[in-house]
């Protein structure tokens, strides 16, 4: 097989590339290790940045999600058995966050691939990049028992953490920067009405929790656990009540409990790889960077990838210009780290730090006071909660 890019990893960031290159006659394969049906039934992120939204129309997937997202603009924090209102729209100059759930994204991704007869190969074993640093790599993967060739002119690594790509920049070169949590969030998605109609962060002295939603009729809950937690402790019933004593007494009186139709366990960690380009091979995603949740920044962080990556390889390819490629490293980390810092900010004044001096607590409580009482430290969450500019 010779394809111009070859992608590794069919999740949200290798599909959204490998459609616009597509729409603009650069030919493209995906190499996903799983099947479609794994990739969609991993239940991940739920808001979307205006940008991410923006990417999502001009890839001719947007239809779907704008018919069945919801445009928020706002958010609560509930604090001290309170609920304090932050009016992203006011405080960004009127941008807003589209709530809509990464699986479904997903699923629109690959429907829009199957319609323009996109090339996506699942179930790719032992997927490897090879000849990095030459003009000619090629990617070689095994399926149905014998080993296919990709040649191609440029790679994208967009195969997650766990992926191979990151793992085929060297040792000497790859600089790995990782902050891990001291606690994991335990998610619950349920076919119950949501609690409120905007997301409610809640900091609680029992923990973090969260309540978004991926419509009026799926709910979607977080309780922070200790890391030792497995979620086969964690019944339905021991859920529920978990999150009702962290929500204020009038949202847990109207919260409707359901049977969990998914439930599971996520360690926290904040995690960057330099460079994010490595001869011809392009880190893109998840497989450069990870934040934790509480910033709704890791799917979003993937979509300014993308769009860099983007506009990189039309310019290869449309005007000989390297510049784009050349510089998309140093350009794409500049934004993610600004994500990094505005995900590590929301996780430490929301969560519980069981080994926290007393003084440490005094500056948390300080931090959500201080936030609250100034509306410039509610301009600068609310820029970067709907989206930095790419
Ligand atoms: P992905 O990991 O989604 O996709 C990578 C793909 O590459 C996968 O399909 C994988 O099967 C494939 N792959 C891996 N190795 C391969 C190999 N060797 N060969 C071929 N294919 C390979 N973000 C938020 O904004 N909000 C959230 O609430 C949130 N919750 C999350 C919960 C969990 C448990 C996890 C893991 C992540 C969560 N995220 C959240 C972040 C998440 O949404 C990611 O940012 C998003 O999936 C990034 O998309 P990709 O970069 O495409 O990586
Ligand atoms: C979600 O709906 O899964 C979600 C929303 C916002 C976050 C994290 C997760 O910050």
């Amino acid at each position: 097989m010779k394809v111009q890019v070859c992608i590794i990893g069919g999740g949200p960031s290798g599909l959204l590339l490998s459609q616009l290159l597509h729409l603009k006659g650069i030919d493209t394969v995906v190499l996903e290790k799983s099947s479609r049906d794994h990739v969609l039934s991993r239940i991940r992120a739920g808001v979307l940045e205006h940008g991410f939204a923006r990417l999502m129309r001009e890839a001719q997937c947007g239809e779907r999600m704008d018919r069945e997202g919801e445009i928020h603009n706002g958010f609560e924090i509930a604090h001290d058995g309170v609920l304090s209102h932050i009016d992203l729209h006011k405080h960004s100059g009127g941008n807003s966050v589209l709530v809509y759930g990464q699986t479904e994204l997903t699923r629109d991704l690959y429907e829009a691939r199957d319609r323009l007869g996109g090339k996506v190969v699942h179930n790719a074993e032992d997927v490897a990049p090879h000849d990095l640093t030459s003009d000619r790599p090629y990617v070689t993967y095994r399926a149905n028992g014998e080993t296919i060739r990709v040649d191609c002119e440029y790679i994208v690594g967009a195969d997650g953490f766990h992926g191979v790509s990151r793992k085929s920049i060297p040792k000497d070169v790859l600089r790995e920067y990782e902050k891990v949590y001291p606690f994991g969030w335990l998610g619950v998605l349920s076919r119950t009405k949501p609690v409120s109609p905007e997301l409610i962060y809640v900091k609680h002295d029992r923990g973090f929790a969260l309540c978004s939603l991926r419509s009026q009729v799926l709910s979607r809950y977080y309780v922070q656990v200790p890391l030792t937690d497995k979620v086969e402790d964690w019944s339905d019933d021991a859920f529920w009540a978990e999150l009702k004593r962290r929500l204020p007494d009038e949202v847990a009186a109207r919260l409707v409990t359901g049977p969990s139709i998914e439930k599971s366990i996520a360690p926290l960690r904040s995690f960057v790889a330099e460079p994010m380009s490595y001869g011809r091979l392009f880190l893109a995603g998840d497989a450069a960077h990870i934040v934790p949740p509480t910033g709704a920044r890791g799917l979003n962080s993937a979509a300014s990838d993308i769009y860099y990556l983007y506009h990189a390889m039309l310019a290869h390819y449309q005007q000989g210009d390297d510049s784009g490629l050349k510089g998309y490293s140093a350009k794409a980390l500049a934004r993610i780290w600004k994500a990094q810092r505005f995900s590590w900010w929301m996780t430490m004044m929301l969560h519980r730090f069981p080994d926290r001096s007393e003084y440490e607590d005094r500056l948390q409580q300080t931090e959500l006071e201080y936030l609250f009482s100034s509306e410039t430290a509610q301009r600068l969450l609310a820029e970067n909660y709907v989206g930095l500019p790419f």
